[in-house]
């Protein structure tokens, strides 16, 4: 494999074919380096843990396939407005003593207006004040935003590619790759740490989980934060009969991340409560090391706190020290 050097950082760049030969190599070969990469810029057996809450759910007038929240679909999902401060903060306290380390807020929005955002600038401060780190997903930020989160103390602004740029057209129609680029810049240039991931097991092909593998490596520098999402398929959304993808490639999936971004947090997140308690276990061996904890993602049902206790019981694997969270970009 022949891999570049960036002038500016000195980390590799890698092309959609480097990642589609290291997708090809032989299962155990992939884990063993994904795993030697893994444990020398992380604590081996460390698994950082996020809580997730919708403060603002359904009625979103983007057409992202994959998403139950669409207004476009019928699902489930009930509406609800913008959360009060008050319950944010119970759910916040709540999770911050079942051990979560950071509070994550998402909206259904396409991109929140000023009044909105002035709101969550509130749940922002007050949720850091609990001493927990924080981030929000808020759909596309206008110029100006980012800056604004990042004075009220936000730490990581969540904002996928999802796919890769060619496939990116089958799932989404009403934003575009290059929006997500320009909001991805505009966290990165107010200082905010950036969550930037995708969603596998929507139809598409390795090159494809390849590509989107790529443009999240080209982003210089790289996400502090990936996750890596399995499509939780649900009833009333185009992709909800989409053809299950093989637990073998979702470790694949994985164990690349790790490699081409060696520094970064990766995080297994949705997609955990239909997955076997082994394929997690290859997951965190292939260099997870990040989940969302608590019985609920957005919408969808997350495995249970006591679960997941028992599972990493089993693993023996431990919640991420501080210092190790904050740290492990700079090293
Ligand atoms: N509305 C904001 C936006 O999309 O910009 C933020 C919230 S959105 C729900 C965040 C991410 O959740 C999406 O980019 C997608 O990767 C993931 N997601 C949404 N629905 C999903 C599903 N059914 N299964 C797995 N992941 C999903
Ligand atoms: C991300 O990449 N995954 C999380 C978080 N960012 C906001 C969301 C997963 C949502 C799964 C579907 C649902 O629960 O609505
Ligand atoms: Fe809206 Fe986000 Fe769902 Fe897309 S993923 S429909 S932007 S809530």
């Amino acid at each position: 494999m022949h891999t570049s050097l960036r002038h500016e950082t000195l980390e590799p760049s890698w092309s959609v074919q480097d990642i589609v030969d290291l997708f090809a190599l032989p299962f155990n070969d992939l884990l063993l380096q994904a795993q030697a990469i893994h444990r020398r810029h992380h604590p081996a057996n460390a698994v950082q843990q996020s809580s997730l809450l919708s403060i603002k759910t359904g009625a979103c007038p983007e057409d992202c396939a994959y998403c139950p929240q669409s207004s476009r679909y019928t699902t489930d999902v009930e509406q609800a407005p913008l959360m009060p401060l008050s319950q944010v903060l119970a759910a916040a306290r709540q999770a911050q003593e079942a051990g979560a380390q950071r509070f994550c807020m998402g909206a259904a929005w396409r991109s929140p207006t000023e009044r909105q955002l002035d709101d969550v600038i509130e749940h922002v401060q007050a949720v850091k004040a609990l001493g927990m780190e924080t981030c929000v997903t808020l759909g596309m930020l206008k110029p100006g935003q980012a800056e604004r989160l990042k004075a009220a103390g936000l730490d990581y602004y969540n904002h996928n590619l999802d796919t890769s740029r060619e496939y990116y057209g089958e799932i989404i129609h009403t934003r575009t790759y290059d929006d997500r680029l320009e909001t991805l810049q505009r966290v990165r240039d107010a200082g905010l740490k950036v969550c930037c991931g995708g969603i596998v097991g929507l139809g598409e092909s390795r090159e494809v989980r390849a590509g989107l593998i790529s443009a999240l490596a080209s982003l210089n520098p790289y996400p502090e934060s990936v996750p890596i999402n399995q499509l939780v398929k649900v009833p009333g959304t185009p992709l909800a009969d989409a053809p299950d993808l093989d637990p073998i490639e979702f470790v694949r999936t994985i164990a690349v991340t790790r490699i081409v971004m060696p520094k970064t947090v990766v995080r297994l997140s949705a997609g955990r409560e239909s997955m076997h308690d082994s394929t997690q276990a290859l997951c965190f061996m292939a260099g997870a090391n990040s989940i969302f904890h608590g019985e609920r993602l957005l919408t969808t049902p997350n495995p249970q706190a006591d679960a997941d206790a028992r599972l990493f019981e089993r693993l023996g694997l431990v919640p991420m020290p501080e210092t190790a969270q904050s740290t492990s970009m700079l090293s």
